[in-house]
């Protein structure tokens, strides 16, 4: 398999993480592949019409995206259990993957508006109001903190992708002070050796 990748992607950290758990690194090539809204990588383009990295190119030659899907697939390969199959931790890993994932995409946008983005152009109340959803994003996750315990599915691997990003890119944004339990439930995760695998660099 080909994965169209960046180290620093935090939806290729969630692809990465999972194939590691899953046992299936060693069978993925990584394609580096730099991306970015106003540079279009034809590379990209020519497997993901959305030009968004991750994208996977399976051993038949299919390509897979988003990372949602391509995480799917994975498990299905390695008949795995980082995607519960049925009845209710089903659900949660779901749930939680969308919201480590609208968190992603909450930091990852405000990464584009103050990086990508000429300071001319730049406009505060969009930035203010995207570290607000990442704001009311990791007070549900406190909500649930308890429950993040003990787990190792696609929802907290999703999670601890977006808090991770958040401390690379925003770590001013101080994100564990407003999820106490969140910060000690993430200080444990971060001993995986799937996550110091995949450190952003
Ligand atoms: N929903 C997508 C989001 C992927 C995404 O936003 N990737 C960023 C890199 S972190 C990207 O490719 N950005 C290029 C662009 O927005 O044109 C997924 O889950 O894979």
């Amino acid at each position: 398999m080909k994965l169209f990748y960046a180290p620093t992607s935090p939806f290729v950290r969630k692809v990465m993480i999972s194939a590691h758990e899953l046992g299936l690194v060693d069978r993925i090539e990584l394609v580096p592949a730099a991306v970015s809204p106003i540079n279009r990588n034809a590379d990209v383009v020519a497997q993901n019409p959305l030009g968004k990295i991750p994208a996977l190119v399976t051993d038949d030659g299919v390509a897979l995206y988003d990372s949602r899907v391509i995480c799917q697939y994975l498990n299905s390969v390695a008949s795995g259990q980082v995607i519960p199959p049925e009845g209710p931790a089903r659900w949660t890993a779901l749930r939680d993957e969308a919201l480590g994932d609208g968190l992603m995409d909450a930091a990852v946008l405000i990464r584009y508006e103050t990086f990508v983005r000429p300071e001319p152009l730049r406009w505060q109340e969009w930035i203010d109001g995207k570290f607000e959803a990442a704001r009311s994003a990791v007070r549900g996750i406190e909500a649930q903190a308890q429950a993040l315990e003990g787990r190792n599915d696609i929802g907290v691997i999703s999670i601890a992708c977006a808090l991770g990003y958040l401390d690379f890119r925003n770590p001013e944004f101080d994100w564990a002070a407003l999820a106490p339990r969140t910060a000690k439930w993430f200080a444990g995760y971060k001993a995986h050796p799937s996550f110091q695998a995949t450190m952003p660099k």
